[in-house]
């Protein structure tokens, strides 16, 4: 028999084959028997009131068979809502319609549809419609839109402020009569998600039955199918989405946006399936960014390194509308998780979030965490420079100690289990602290500049519960469903709700499974991504599949054993409370020599001949699981840089991460997870951000100036695990989609803080470029 390679081994992802060999179907592959094709006119200006459309050029091309703009929409498609609202935040959820009507608020924004019989005649004709705009003043800073005489993106949010949120216990007495205060501004530069796939959309609507299909590049396709429903008019029941092969999404899928409902209401419109897919250069635009976020932090201690508060001022670049999730990226998942992995007696948020001319910002890997992450490491470093110790032995002497679990951080939440110090341990004894810090005092001696960095990170993840997702505004559940079908031949597929886009899971829910059922790992098929063939579901982002979604199968298997018993109770003429499952075998207690194979049962749950009293045919378990608290994973990383003191190039000498998961199911993925979060978050520290002018253009609107972070630019990465299980699942699993860029953004800029400190730099502006870099040596002080 096969092994079972369940739970803890290094399977490959079996999904890989399909998508290295370019069998992988992603949206913009589906090919449909008449399909048009749409194309979108988006706005140069950021903002802009437009006051005539002329699309009859565009209507007259050859092969052009519809142009809609907002006004032919009017009542006919719903706006798009934002589904995250922040409690006591007094968020303003302005009306976002699908095609902007009087105005435009950034440059991308909506303005015509085109639909044509070819993708290249629809592009054409986007060039047709002539639109006079009358431009207004724009504002793209953040700060700069809270001012009374800012240029106003929407009449019902004065100083165009969305939200102000507030979180935590810090007064100003506590840092009034702290020891040691250490202030310091940083901008969280904004990012742009970039998952190799762009988005795309396909819908066919058959109007004799009133049933649509879209295939969407989405992570949640049943949000999708919720929001849809509504925007549309289409009943859930007669509404399907499809999103099986999704080539990453890092955030940016989540939304639900104002492309997708058009191509809706195209193919309804027009009783032929329509295909819209975005190029890189309209994903830049269109697509939600990351991050961009100015924060004013104040952290407070006492000079033998204790940290007694942290608090944060921060102003969240919402963009011209509030996304999807935007307005509980910079609240929920940022303030309140500021005071990390450290017994911080008294912490504080205090956020606004506004409204530019810019690309609406949502979630971006880690979504909130990073940010908050970076601040307090950075501080961290900062008031350890202040009070002249070694940072490693701040964070050593603050860390929640292992034995204070569950441990209420004072912002409210309850971090499940850890053990900071082992992970903290396991990297320095993997640097071999001592030594790094002995030969950077010899290399600074030759003029070389050697930095060491280090994060202790704690993040919030494995998103629900319900309860708390609704008590946060979330709208929405954060709860999983799954199948567990096993067949008559003891093959078994699985269906989850949730909806991973690159992350692995057709490989680890599998493993779940079979190390349940103790079936060999090749016998069981998962199944996601399509709202007709799962009941329902709430997808893949923070960091919440596993522990939610494989905790789902878990359960969902457990109810498999439970009936299989009954069945092998009955065949073995046993009472069930006597019959045990292990290795595959049902076994009557005490009489090792009465068994039947799981198949045995299989077979007979589905002959059926001979069933005991009550049970029904068929072998399959389903559960809808909500877990009882978020998980909290936790880890070290460190990392050595040398700085060129003539270019003040940065490069990465070592890197180093220990990260804690819960219990690993398959250390394989796990470890990619990691390398692709270091990438990304290295991509911050050092290379990526996205800048617009001051009249709202995207300056960075292309690989060409938005740097990404390449292979070669990385050593070998050192990973290893420590695994605290989380009480709050049966798997005892914790998220690692997130660790990585969580973690290394801070790791990195506090490394090459390190490197700079014999020139005096405290802090320079993200991304450390060559240029700032440099010219922070030069001016011996912070670079922006
Ligand atoms: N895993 C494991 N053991 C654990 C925890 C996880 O073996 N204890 C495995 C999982 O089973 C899964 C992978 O690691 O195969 C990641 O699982 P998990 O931590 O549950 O994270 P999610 O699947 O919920 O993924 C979301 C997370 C997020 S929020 C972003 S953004 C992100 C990321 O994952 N986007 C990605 N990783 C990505 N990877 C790819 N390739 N593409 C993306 O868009």
């Amino acid at each position: 028999m096969a092994t079972v390679l369940g739970m803890g081994n290094r399977v490959k992802r079996r999904e890989d084959p399909r998508f290295i060999t370019g069998r992988g179907q992603y949206t913009d592959d589906i090919q449909l028997p008449g399909m048009l094709y749409a194309s979108i006119l988006r706005s140069p200006y950021a903002h802009a009131k437009i006051t005539h459309i002329d699309a009859e050029a565009a209507r007259q091309l050859p092969g052009v068979v519809a142009v809609f703009t907002g006004r032919d929409l009017d009542g006919k498609l719903g706006l798009i809502p934002t589904a995250w609202l922040p409690p006591d935040s007094d968020i303003k959820t302005t009306a976002h319609p699908a095609l902007a009507v009087d105005k435009v608020r950034y440059v991308g924004d909506g303005v015509a549809l085109v639909v044509a019989e070819s993708r290249y005649t629809a592009r054409d004709a986007v060039d047709l419609i002539k639109v006079s705009y009358e431009p207004l003043p724009a504002v793209v800073n953040q700060e700069a839109a809270m001012a009374d005489d800012a240029p106003l993106l929407h009449d019902d949010a004065p100083r165009n402020i969305a939200f102000h949120w507030k979180a935590g216990n810090a007064t100003d007495e506590v840092f009034e009569q702290a020891e040691v205060v250490v202030r310091q501004r940083f901008h969280n530069q904004r990012l742009v998600p970039n998952p190799m796939e762009m988005r795309a959309t396909v819908a066919n609507y058959n109007p004799s039955t009133g049933e649509m299909t879209m295939w969407i590049t989405s992570q949640n396709p049943h949000i999708h199918r919720f929001i849809l429903s509504g925007v549309l008019g289409i009943p859930e029941h007669k509404l399907r989405i499809v999103s099986t092969d999704v080539g990453g999404g890092f955030g940016a899928k989540i939304p639900c946006y104002p492309d997708e409902a058009l191509v809706g209401y195209a193919a309804r419109a027009l009783g032929r399936p329509v295909k819209w897919s975005e190029d890189r250069s309209e994903h830049f635009l269109a697509t939600t960014h990351g991050r961009d976020q100015i924060e004013d932090v104040e952290i407070a201690g006492t000079r033998d390194g204790t940290i007694t508060a942290i608090r944060v001022r921060a102003i969240a670049n919402m963009g011209a509308y509030l996304s999807t999730a935007g307005p509980g990226v910079p609240t929920i998942l940022f303030g309140l998780i500021v005071p990390g992995p450290y017994k911080i007696p008294y912490a504080g948020a205090d956020v606004y979030g506004v409204f530019t001319n810019t690309t609406p910002t949502d979630a971006y890997r880690g979504a909130g965490r990073p940010e908050a992450t970076y601040l307090l490491e950075r501080m961290v470093d900062l008031f350890a420079a202040e009070i002249g110790m070694d940072p490693v032995a701040v964070r050593e002497k603050n860390l929640v100690p292992a034995d204070a679990f569950p441990y209420d951080n004072p912002m409210g939440l309850t971090y499940d289990s850890g053990n900071y110090q082992l992970a903290l341990r396991r990297a320095l004894d993997a640097a071999d602290y001592p030594n790094l810090r002995e030969e950077q005092r010899k290399l600074r001696a030759q003029g070389k500049y050697l930095g060491i960095g280090c994060t202790t990170y704690v993040e919030i993840c494995g998103l629900g519960p319900s309860q708390v997702a609704g008590a946060v505004g979330f709208q929405g559940g954060l709860w999983e469903s799954s199948t567990v079908r096993v067949h008559p031949t003891g093959k078994v597929t699985v269906y989850t709700g949730a909806s991973p886009h690159g992350q692995g899971e057709e490989t680890t829910f599998a493993q779940i499974v079979a190390d349940k059922l103790h079936v060999p790992v090749e016998d069981v098929e998962v199944v996601h991504g399509d709202t007709a063939r799962i009941a329902m579901g709430w997808g893949t982002y923070g960091s919440r599949t596993t522990p939610v979604g494989g905790s789902a199968l878990a359960v969902a298997a457990d109810r498999v054993i439970e009936k299989a018993k009954k069945i092998a109770a009955h065949m073995l003429e046993a009472a069930p409370e006597d019959i045990e499952f292990t290795e595959g075998q049902f076994r009557v207690k005490g009489m090792p020599s009465k068994t039947a194979s799981f198949q045995d049962v299989t077979l007979q749950a589905y002959l059926a001949w001979n069933l005991p009293a009550g049970v029904e045919p068929a072998l399959e378990g389903q559960a809808f699981y909500d877990p009882t608290n978020f998980t909290y994973s936790f880890g070290t990383h460190l990392c050595v840089v040398e700085v060129d003191g003539e270019t003040g190039e940065v490069a990465i000498k070592r890197y180093i991460a220990v990260d804690d998961c819960g219990r690993v199911i398959n250390p394989m993925i796990a470890e990619g997870q990691v390398h692709g979060g270091i990438v990304q978050g290295v991509g911050q520290a050092l290379y990526e951000g996205a800048v617009y002018d001051e009249d709202g253009q995207l300056v960075t609107g292309s690989f060409m100036d938005y740097a990404m972070p390449k292979a070669r630019f990385f050593p070998n990465f050192e990973t290893s695990f420590t695994e605290t299980p989380s009480p709050h699942n049966p798997l005892g699993v914790k998220g690692i989609g997130e660790t990585g860029t969580i973690a290394a953004t801070p790791t990195v800029v506090n490394a090459v803080m390190d490197a700079l400190r014999p020139f005096g730099v405290r802090d320079i502006q993200m991304p450390l470029t060559p240029e700032r870099v440099w010219r922070a040596m030069q001016q011996r002080g912070d670079a922006q």
